[in-house]
């Protein structure tokens, strides 16, 4: 019992390996151990001499949290299918098990909604620094669903409202105050748009998208976003997400929003994402949960120091050590195990334009959160950890990832 869903045993014996678990989760994380304990070149795409030897002895190993995610901002710049299938690979590799696709923002709507077709046709048109637009169509994106599952990823989609929201202002006028559309947006201010929350038209949008995006998406979490809402009246966002709750609940489904989302009152099982402040900590004390991506430690999109070209810097210089070392349950004040679902590593793209970009900032913080997510407490530590992240270099440039070769960590040694 105490493996669990997702949980598996491996012994490895001088004759034969076992692989035993309670679902196929379970077998599926334990032959990524095998992966991982078999030489680096064993996952190269063209065939490598052996010896494959691999260690003997047992390994009873589960996760610490359900929850162990990413999520990628497919909206500031947007990435095709095969990239993001790729991505997906790699987040499989370190038992992930959850893929947040931040699907809306100001500057792009990347998912089709067909009784609201400009949402993709329109505001799919452009990205930061007009680099390009695009979308994934229902099939795309049930495709990558499909694609995720198999390797027992759920996806959870997030539409951001009431702000960063301009994509939608600007593809269908009668969803602002005034009638009138605004233009497509390129630059990476934040804060600046709102749904209008007195129209009853905005409750008919939110309600036909989520109900499109519940019907395809066969996870039971829909994230409304709910960040930095800054154009919104306090009284007007808590009235607004309040009925979102609900319109998510009517789908079948449960809410996930960030950390603001805690102002309302929310059910048992709605989940607030702590990104930034303490505000989410009032969803443990109404008894709900709470996913942790504490932006100065988790977000994958802050620089690693001040000479990187890439990644923003507003939550600090996040090194791979301060990307690894800290503890969920000891973030926020109130906030233990008991509220927590798990973490998740955030990857926002307004600097990052390839998968090439992506893989840069994702490597090598991400396996260190993968490991806060599914690793016990106890036995932690960087000293331990930074010499098996340096064998997990090896395998990084057998699989073709692009990776930071921190000079924090003695990557040549
Ligand atoms: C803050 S984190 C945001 C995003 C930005 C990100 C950049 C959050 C919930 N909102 O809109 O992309 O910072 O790091």
């Amino acid at each position: 019992p105490e493996l669990g869903d997702e949980g598996y045993k491996l012994v490895v014996t001088e004759k034969k390996i076992t692989l035993t678990a309670n679902k196929p989760a379970g077998l599926f994380y334990g032959v990524q151990t095998i992966r991982q304990l078999l030489p680096p070149a064993i996952d190269m795409q063209t065939v490598q001499p052996g010896p494959w030897e691999i260690a003997c002895g047992t390994i009873t190993d589960y996760p610490r949290y359900v929850w162990r995610g990413t999520m990628l901002d497919v909206a500031r710049h947007f990435f095709k299918v095969d990239d993001v299938k790729k991505y997906i690979d790699l987040l499989s590799y370190y038992k992930l098990n959850r893929f947040h696709m931040h699907l809306s923002d100001d500057q792009g709507w990347r998912i089709v909604i067909n009784s609201w077709p400009n949402l993709a046709l329109h505001g799919g048109k452009t990205s930061v620094n007009g680099d390009g637009g695009g979308y994934y169509t229902q099939d795309e994106y049930k495709d990558l669903i499909n694609y995720a599952k198999d390797r027992y990823i759920t996806i959870i989609p997030e539409i951001d409202m009431p702000g960063h929201i301009n994509a939608a202002l600007s593809s269908y006028p009668e969803l602002n105050c005034n009638g009138v559309a605004t233009d497509l947006y390129t630059g990476i201010d934040v804060g600046f748009s709102s749904l209008c929350i007195d129209k009853e038209i905005t409750y008919k949008f939110v309600d036909d998208v989520i109900k499109e995006l519940a019907e395809m998406t066969p996870g039971k979490y829909i994230h409304i976003g709910g960040d930095e809402a800054k154009s919104t009246k306090e009284e007007d966002y808590k009235k607004f997400e309040q009925r979102v709750q609900d319109i998510v609940h009517s789908h079948g489904k449960e809410m996930v929003g960030w950390g603001e989302i805690a102002q309302i009152k929310l059910s048992p099982n709605s989940v607030a994402q702590h990104w930034d402040g303490t505000v989410a900590a009032g969803a443990a004390a109404q008894g709900a949960k709470i996913l942790m991506s504490p932006a100065n430690r988790a977000y994958l999109d802050m620089k690693y120091d001040s000479t990187q070209k890439l990644g923003l810097n507003w939550a600090g210089y996040t090194t791979v050590e301060k990307s690894y070392s800290w503890e969920p349950d000891t973030m926020l004040a109130g906030v233990s195990d008991k509220s927590i679902v798990g973490v998740e590593a955030p990857i926002w793209s307004e600097t990052l334009v390839t998968l090439n970009d992506l893989e840069y900032m994702a490597f090598p913080r991400m396996p260190g959160i993968a490991e806060i997510g599914w690793s016990p407490k106890t036995g932690r530590s960087w000293d331990e950890y930074k010499d098996r992240l340096v064998m997990q270099g090896e395998r990084l440039k057998a699989l073709g990832v692009n990776f930071f070769r921190s000079p924090y960590v003695p990557w040549w040694k």
